[in-house]
């Protein structure tokens, strides 16, 4: 049987190898994806957040802990992607938007989203406001998902709905935003569509928006 406390440290401490080895055992037990994302490896970035907040921890332990995560989390999702990959619930342009290059919490968004039945175009992280209407454009895309963790590129989300605006795709796709300093409150106040918290959050706010829930 697992120790999952494994997973949660070996995150902790950067320990990749070692995530890889948990994520796999605990899968093959069959332990549930959900549990093992909500629990075990957004838990252990929440405190090395903390910790880093704390100024007990610096840069490097931060992007071997991202590391870490990404590496347990890429023999996760091919299993989120799962059965529900027939009902194509829409399209999804997700990135972070210019300036920021955190995308831990996009990419489990995404994978979220792939794992409920859409189909989602990852732009990566750095991403403008004109890549971001072009793969709107190209995509027929019916969310178009901006992610921001640093307060200075909040105000970029901004931009991006004037861009969608300008480009007259405003009115073909919904906006929604999130990363940890976004609130509901500024997502109102810039005009997206809606706003999340959490992956799984983000996917019922989707489905509500596009009146498939
Ligand atoms: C990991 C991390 C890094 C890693 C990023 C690795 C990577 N590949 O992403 C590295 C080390 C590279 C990094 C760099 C920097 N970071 Co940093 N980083 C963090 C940290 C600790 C965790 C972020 C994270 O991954 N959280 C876990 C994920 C799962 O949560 P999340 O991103 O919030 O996503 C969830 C929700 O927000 C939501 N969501 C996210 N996106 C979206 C999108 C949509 C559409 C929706 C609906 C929902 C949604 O769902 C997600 C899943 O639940 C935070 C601290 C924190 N507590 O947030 C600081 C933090 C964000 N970083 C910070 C800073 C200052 C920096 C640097 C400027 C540091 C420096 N001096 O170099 C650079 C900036 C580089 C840049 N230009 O972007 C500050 C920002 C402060 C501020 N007020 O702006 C923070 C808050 C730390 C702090 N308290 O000082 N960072």
């Amino acid at each position: 049987m697992t120790d999952l406390k494994e997973l949660y440290e070996a995150i902790l401490k950067g320990n990749h190898n070692a995530a890889l080895e948990v994520t796999k055992a605990a899968l093959a037990e069959n332990i549930q994806p959900k549990v093992l994302i909500d629990d075990y490896l957004i838990k252990a970035m929440e405190e090395i957040g903390r910790r880093f907040e704390q100024h007990k921890v610096f840069v490097p332990e931060l992007l071997m802990a991202g590391r870490a995560m990404k590496m347990s989390l890429s023999l996760i999702q091919p299993l989120l992607k799962g059965e529900n990959t027939s009902l194509m619930l829409g399209t999804v342009v997700i990135g972070t938007v210019k300036g920021d290059l955190h995308d831990i919490g996009k990419n489990l968004v995404g994978s979220m989203f792939e794992g409920c039945g859409f189909k989602v175009v990852d732009l990566g992280v750095d991403v403008d406001a004109e890549k971001f209407i072009g793969a709107v454009r190209e995509n027929n895309a019916s969310i178009v998902g901006l992610s921001a963790l640093l307060t200075t590129t909040m105000p970029y989300m901004k931009s991006v709905i004037k861009a969608l605006q300008d480009a007259g795709l405003r009115d073909k796709v919904k906006v929604m935003v999130g990363g940890a300093p976004v609130s509901e409150g500024f997502a109102r106040e810039i005009g997206a569509d809606g706003y999340s918290d959490s992956a799984n959050s983000a996917v019922v706010k989707a489905k509500e928006l596009l009146g498939v829930a």
